[in-house]
Formats: structure tokens, C-alpha cells, sequence
């Protein structure tokens, strides 16, 4: 039994298509995906808006509404949870430059407007926390934009938000690269100050995502503890990565054990998910995995964060106390090691 409750998005179980190659595998209907969620072991639902509302930007305020309504009468029939709505501020025409560090002031505007659009969807599938991935916020040209001025358009970007909704809560999902080059949101350092510069810092904190973290060159356990020191962290994707490369969104543990074990071990010790927070993953099958096989990922995940919990359970703070007295860290790391190969 796990002392967490999980959640994850649609988007997470997803055709396989990558940047040199096309689909190879059928959509699945978002009706059999959650009933599939909630079999595996979760207990809530990560969206983006236009995984609320297919094609946001053509529809009415009260086409918007309607779907909506559908897509909470859906969650509630599977009995899951929406955890947040992410504005998906990547793939309009009119963010090709950015969003809220658009050079456009025209484009600015739209990504404000859509983010509170975003804070309605919440409120009608019953959440109180919007996400920022900053996706295209930071440069591919390093000339292009004033990083001075941008840093202050996601302050009042943030601010537009928290002054619409008075109770919203706002989580700022780091990443220092892909699809920008140089992004101005790179780690949860950078997340906490945007979120200190708002008119309401205590609704504003941070997501920590496995791979995102690795891609900076950072222990995703440090960047946990880190958020977590100073109450901000909101929400986690436990996932996994091989080094400073393209985002893979790996299994979680698939590549570095030991780091997983420490994101538990972090995540357990200051008793995340006590004010209500989930344990996200953000993980993606393989290109090669088949069909029939292609919620495999999501189950190993799950898996491998309850082993961890049990690794973290037996792992003895006494001895962990005689290391640190005899500043004999060699000894620690070796106890650690043999915990996790349960030598
Ligand atoms: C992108 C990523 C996103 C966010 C949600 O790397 O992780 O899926 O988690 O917008
Ligand atoms: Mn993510």
C-alpha cells in the first residue's frame, strides 16, 4: 500500500509518433483511458485545457462550458479527480514566439486570455490549481527577446491570474530546454523567485518533473527538497531520463535507481500529499512498445514508486546517524546501495 495518491495525464498514453517519425499506434478514446487510469491505481486526472475542450480557441464561452460539464460528469463516473488544467500555451499559430515572453504585444494579450479561460476549466471540473509550463518562454536566438523585460511579463502574467481568481493556486513546472533553447523558467530556483515577485506569493509554487530536472544537470531529489523547504512544492512528475538529451520521459527509476529512491525518500520525509497534493507521473511508452502494451509504463512507474516507499520504510535512520557521526560517507553510500540491491 502506498501512502500516496497518484495521478496522470491523457497525454501520457499516447500514439508514439516522434519528431523523425509518424504515429504507431491507434488513439485510444479518452473514456477507455480513464477507466483504464483508475484500474492501474489512480486516483486523479492532469489536463491541459484543450485535453478539457478539443480546439479551445474555436469554441463559445458556452460550447466551452458544455464540454466541461461533460468532462466532470466523465471523471465523476470513473470516481477520479481533476488535479489542475495547464493552459497549452505551445501550439496555437499564436504562440510561435512565445507566450507571455511573446515579442508580440497582440500574442502577450492571447496568452493571458487563455490562461484565464484555463482558470474557468478548472473551476468547472472542480480543481483550484493551474499549470504553467513555460514551453516556448526564453529564446531559440539568444538576441531576440530582453530577458529583463520578459522575466517581468511572467510576473504580470502570473498576476493576471491571481487577481481573476481570488483563490486559484498557480504551480510554474520548470524546464531548462526543448522546444526553447535558453528557457527563462529553468529550474524551481528560478520558479520560486518569479513566484516571490507576485502579488500573492503563498498561490504560487512549483512542479518538479524528474527529467526536466536531469536536463538542467540537477538531482530531481534537490530540486524536491528545495521546493518543499519552503512549502512550494505543488505538484511532482516522477519520470526518468538518460543524461542532458532530448526529453524522454522514461519510466520512473528506468535509468537512475538511486536518484529515484532519493525523490521517494525526499517526497515521504516531508510528508508530500498531507495537504492534499498527488504524485504525478509524466511518463511516455516507448516508440516500440505495442499496442496492447502501452499502459506497461504507467504500471511500472506506480510499481516502482511503492518499492521505493518500502525501500524508504526499511532504510535505517540510526545507521544513517552513525555514517554522518563518523563522517564515514563511504560507508553510507555503500548502505545505500546494498538497501536498493537488497544485499
Ligand atoms: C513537457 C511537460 C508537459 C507538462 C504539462 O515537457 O512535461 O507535459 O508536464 O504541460
Ligand atoms: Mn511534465
Amino acid at each position: 500500500m502506498s501512502k500516496f495518491r497518484f495521478s496522470v495525464g491523457p497525454w501520457n498514453i499516447h500514439e508514439g509518433a516522434d519528431v523523425f517519425g509518424p504515429a504507431v499506434r491507434p488513439t485510444i478514446a479518452f473514456a477507455e483511458k480513464l477507466a483504464n487510469f483508475k484500474k492501474i491505481g489512480f486516483d486523479a486526472v492532469q489536463f491541459h485545457d484543450d485535453d478539457v475542450v478539443p480546439e479551445i480557441d474555436t469554441k463559445s464561452a458556452s460550447e466551452i462550458t458544455a464540454t466541461a460539464r461533460q468532462v466532470k460528469q466523465m471523471l465523476d463516473d470513473h470516481g477520479l479527480k481533476a488535479e489542475f488544467v495547464a493552459p497549452r500555451l505551445w501550439e496555437s499559430p499564436r504562440t510561435i514566439d512565445g507566450a507571455f515572453t511573446s515579442n508580440s504585444e497582440a500574442e502577450r494579450e492571447y496568452a493571458s486570455e487563455r490562461s484565464l479561460r484555463a482558470v474557468d476549466l478548472c473551476r468547472e471540473i472542480g480543481c483550484d490549481l493551474l499549470g504553467f509550463w513555460y514551453a516556448r518562454e526564453g529564446t531559440l536566438c539568444a538576441e531576440s527577446k530582453d530577458m529583463h523585460a520578459g522575466v517581468h511579463r511572467m510576473i504580470e502574467g502570473l498576476n493576471r491570474v491571481l487577481d481573476y481568481d481570488g483563490t486559484i493556486r498557480i504551480f510554474i513546472e520548470p524546464k531548462p530546454n526543448e522546444p526553447i533553447d535558453r528557457s527563462f523558467a529553468p529550474t524551481m530556483g528560478h520558479a520560486l523567485a518569479l513566484s516571490a515577485e507576485t502579488i500573492d506569493p503563498p498561490r504560487v509554487g512549483g512542479l518538479v518533473e524528474s527529467a526536466h530536472a536531469t536536463l538542467a544537470g540537477l538531482d530531481p531529489a534537490n530540486e524536491m527538497a528545495f521546493a518543499l523547504a519552503l512549502g512550494k512544492l505543488f505538484g511532482v512528475h516522477l519520470n526518468d531520463q538518460n543524461g542532458m538529451k532530448y526529453d524522454q520521459d522514461k519510466a520512473f527509476g528506468a535509468e537512475n535507481l538511486r536518484q529515484a529512491f532519493n525523490q521517494v525518500r525526499v517526497l515521504v520525509e516531508n510528508d508530500f500529499g498531507a495537504r492534499g497534493e498527488y504524485v504525478g507521473l509524466d511518463v511516455k511508452a516507448m516508440r516500440t512498445q505495442k499496442v496492447e502494451l502501452c499502459y506497461e509504463h504507467l504500471k511500472n512507474s506506480l510499481q516502482m514508486v511503492r518499492l521505493l516507499e518500502q525501500k524508504v520504510a526499511a532504510f535505517d535512520y540510526k545507521i544513517q546517524r552513525q555514517f554522518i557521526e563518523a563522517r564515514d560517507y563511504e560507508g553510507l553510500e555503500m548502505y545505500v546501495m546494498k538497501l536498493l540491491l537488497g544485499a
